[in-house]
């Protein structure tokens, strides 16, 4: 065996070991420019055991029992594969990690089950699940997006480990053997990076370092979507699009699905959608943006250019005899398969994505059925012994299949950037591989409309975020069977804070608009849906922070409290930022809870209500409340309500600030749309909270960068039981008023260019 051990940044620690006497040259379909910068570590060598020093990093290789283990700063071991655990059996690459006692796994990509990963199997393979979950399917092991990457989390230490290699592969994580995590991989080589921690957005920060991070999306993504597998005329969309603006429920984007196009051809609409362009310009006067799926198989008709010009090209990936284009059954019938491993093909693609887009004035695309799909293929998808002619050189489908999605993304995100070289593209993609979150937001494929998978979907989403991916959502309201108003009710509430805000659901389920199940169930979900509006700026600068570190948005309660046990083994609430703990009801006529509050002071979100942390506590939730903490200190900007995320001008920014020691928010504004920001022309500024004697503080530090803000004010609203008389910015006093039936104290700041501050008492 061959092995090679380099610093690949400050943390991390790359670890690459081949069967022969050699490594082959690197590949990889998700580390961009990162190992270029590798240095090789110091090494001292003694009594047999060989120690690789860098930065604080050590790293342990005992020569005479291959043991080799990873040593944090503080000296404490955090990886260890004992000697003889890096194997390969008929060229076939394994690995075993001894797992510590109170040690806890995390990420994987998409997963059900509960939060902590400790105790199941999973296969790396992306596959096309209906209905995902595990009372289902009582074997299932294999979702949508599989990534290798876990967090490992032991007494509040942290530390990350990715196996760059796309082939399938098995994680045993504590099964059968308690004390062992078994890994292997079909084919390919040992290619691991060890992030060293301790800190979770450390090794965030160094993961999405490694594997790109997600682009900063148009603000419109990130309002409510409406979707059903179909909308099926123009006449329906813009009737559609209509009812949400006379019932006042806010709503963004508009989603497409497969019968818009002429008989499933990709790239066309069909006779029901002969006026698309007028449609969608239609769409556009009122606010909406319309998003177009896209599936991979083009239908087998010599007739059809897509299929001509793909075949005179070579574009599509081959059956194992290498002559023929392999062919297979989806929604068009008879289909082929674009190449996406390669990079004339990926070209291609985004010429004709890009004509598409631009022809029909569509705003963004969803992949689907991008494993790729095969209704008749084995597993449901291509022959594994299938010919790629990828960027590496030829490959087999077994060799790509988890890649398959992520290339197509790439390949998508080119097309929108050609369309519209100043917006930011806005892509969903069911399928993905480590650095799907460069191209795309996820989504989590085909739940159900099962309560089961309500609760499901919060670890779900919480080990998407920590494998990278932090721009993700399920469908609300579930896709397969039936929804009722109550599941819509609380679903909505849940997914209102989470990434992606989708409803969506199946052909031969019941319509679950907010407003098919009567006037309750509609007056729920347009609340939330507002609460979801007014809190866009918040959200927006955690979308900010999760392009420029990694963090996810949606958090576990462990990624804020990381050396509080019981907050460790939470999975049924989590943090929205940093600011707003969310518990939502997660069984029919459920109408209480128990809610786990670290220590520290917490406050009911809807009663103001000082609530003590550090215990759980039973929270009592009608229908129409989901129980909503706020931490202490914390400061939430708010903006007015709108019907869509351009409606109007906002030019007051409410801040809410509840009182605690001290608190901080990161503020961040640009045009909302365009790529300017990558020019500088955007606006940051800290904004802190601090308690004084007798009242508290605000400092609004030095705005940076060149955006101009078209914030005139900023509304200031304390919440305080006490009652609050005077506000005053630096020396001069303000007109404020205190409420005190609801405990608020209110003034208005002008939105000053310099660092200022204001203070209450
Ligand atoms: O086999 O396009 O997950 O969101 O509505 C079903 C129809 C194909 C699966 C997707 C779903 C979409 C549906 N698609």
């Amino acid at each position: 065996m061959a092995a090679e051990l380099s610093l690949v940044a400050e943390g991390v620690v790359r670890l690459r070991v081949a069967p022969g006497l050699q490594l082959r040259p690197a590949q990889s379909w998700s580390v961009g420019h990162f190992s270029a910068k590798a240095t090789a570590p110091e090494i001292v060598l003694s009594k047999g055991v060989a120690r690789f020093n860098a930065k604080g990093v050590e790293v342990r290789c005992d020569l005479r029992t291959g043991e080799f283990s990873f040593l944090d700063s503080s000296g404490m071991e955090i990886v260890r594969l004992p000697g003889g655990a890096i194997r390969f059996e008929d060229g076939k690459p394994q690995l075993s990690l001894a797992l510590g006692e109170r040690e806890q796994i995390f990420g994987l990509g998409q997963t059900s089950g509960p939060l902590n990963k400790r105790g199941q199997t999973r296969e790396l393979w992306n596959t096309d699940v209906l209905g995902h979950s595990r009372s289902i399917h009582p074997g299932l092991r294999s979702l949508y997006i599989s990534i290798p990457f876990v967090i490992s989390l032991r007494d509040g230490r942290a530390a990350g480990l990715f196996w760059d290699n796309a082939a399938k592969q098995t994680w045993e994580i504590g099964v059968p053997e308690g004390d062992r995590c078994r890994v292997n991989a079909e084919l390919g080589e040992i290619d691991l990076y060890v992030f060293i921690g301790p800190w979770l957005p450390d090794i965030l920060r160094g993961y999405s370092e490694l594997t790109g991070r997600m682009p900063l999306p148009p603000r419109w993504a990130l309002g409510y979507h409406q979707s059903r597998y179909s909308y099926g005329s123009r006449r329906e969309v813009l009737a559609l699009a209509r009812e949400f603006r006379r019932r006042q429920i806010p709503c963004d984007v508009i989603h497409l699905d497969i019968h818009y196009m002429n008989d499933y051809r990709v790239f066309t609409f069909g006779k029901r959608f002969s006026k698309a362009r007028a449609m969608l310009r239609e769409l556009h006067k009122i606010g909406f943006r319309s998003m177009a799926i896209i599936d991979p198989g083009i239908k087998v008709d010599p007739q059809y250019t897509i299929y001509s010009e793909a075949r005179k090209l070579r574009a599509l990936v081959l059956d194992p005899s290498g002559k023929k284009p392999i062919t297979g059954k989806v929604w068009p019938g008879e289909s082929v398969f674009p190449d996406f491993t390669s990079e004339k093909v990926r070209r291609w693609w985004a010429e004709q994505q890009s004509a598409f887009q631009t022809e029909f004035e569509i705003d963004g695309f969803w992949n689907d059925m991008n494993e790729p799909a095969a209704f008749d293929g084995p597993g449901k998808t291509l022959d594994g012994r299938a010919i790629h002619r990828t960027d590496f050189g030829p490959k087999t489908h077994a060799e790509v299949h988890n890649i398959y999605a992520s290339q197509m993304a790439r390949a998508s995100r080119a097309g929108a950037l050609a369309a519209r070289p100043r917006e930011r593209p806005f892509l969903l993609s069911r399928d993905g591989f480590a650095g799907i979150q460069k191209q795309a937001a996820v989504w989590t494929g085909d739940n159900s409309s099962f309560w089961e998978h309500l609760g499901e979907s919060i670890p779900m989403l919480l080990n998407l975020g920590l494998s990278g991916v932090p721009f993700c959502g399920a469908d609300a309201g579930g896709f397969m069977e039936h929804c009722t108003g109550e599941l819509l009710a609380r679903w909505t509430q849940l997914a209102a804070f989470t990434p992606l805000f989708r409803n969506h659901c199946n052909d031969t389920a019941r319509a679950q608009e907010p407003w098919v199940f009567g006037q309750e169930t509609e007056d729920i979900c347009r609340r939330y849906i507002q609460l979801r509006y007014q809190l866009l700026p918040y959200l927006y600068s955690l979308f900010e922070e999760a392009a420029r570190t990694g963090t996810p948005l949606m958090r576990p309660m462990f990624w804020e409290f990381q050396n509080d046990a019981d907050a460790a083994r939470v999975g049924d609430q989590f943090m929205l930022g940093s600011a707003l703990l969310v518990a939502p009801i997660l069984q029919q006529g459920g109408r209480a809870r128990s809610v786990y509050l670290p220590r520290g002071t917490w406050f009911n979100f809807w009663t103001g209500e000082e609530v003590k942390g550090g215990q759980f506590s039973l929270i009592i939730a009608s229908l129409s409340t989901l129980p909503l903490f706020v931490r202490s200190g914390s400061i939430i900007p708010f903006q007015e309500l709108q019907q869509h995320t351009g409606e109007k001008k906002i030019e007051t920014i409410t801040l809410h600030v509840w009182p605690g020691a001290q608190g901080r928010f990161n503020w961040y504004e640009d045009d909302g749309i365009s790529n300017d920001f990558e020019r500088g022309i955007s606006l940051r500024r800290l904004i802190e909270y601090g308690e004084g004697a007798r009242g508290g503080a605000l400092v609004f530090g030095e705005p940076e960068g060149n955006f101009a803000s078209p914030i005139k004010c900023w509304r200031v609203i304390v919440h305080s039981k006490a009652r609050l008389k005077t506000a005053r910015l630096e020396g001069q006093a303000l007109a404020g008023q205190y409420v005190p039936e609801l405990g608020l104290f209110i003034f208005d700041v002008p939105n000053l260019p310099d660092t200022f501050k204001v203070s209450w008492k």
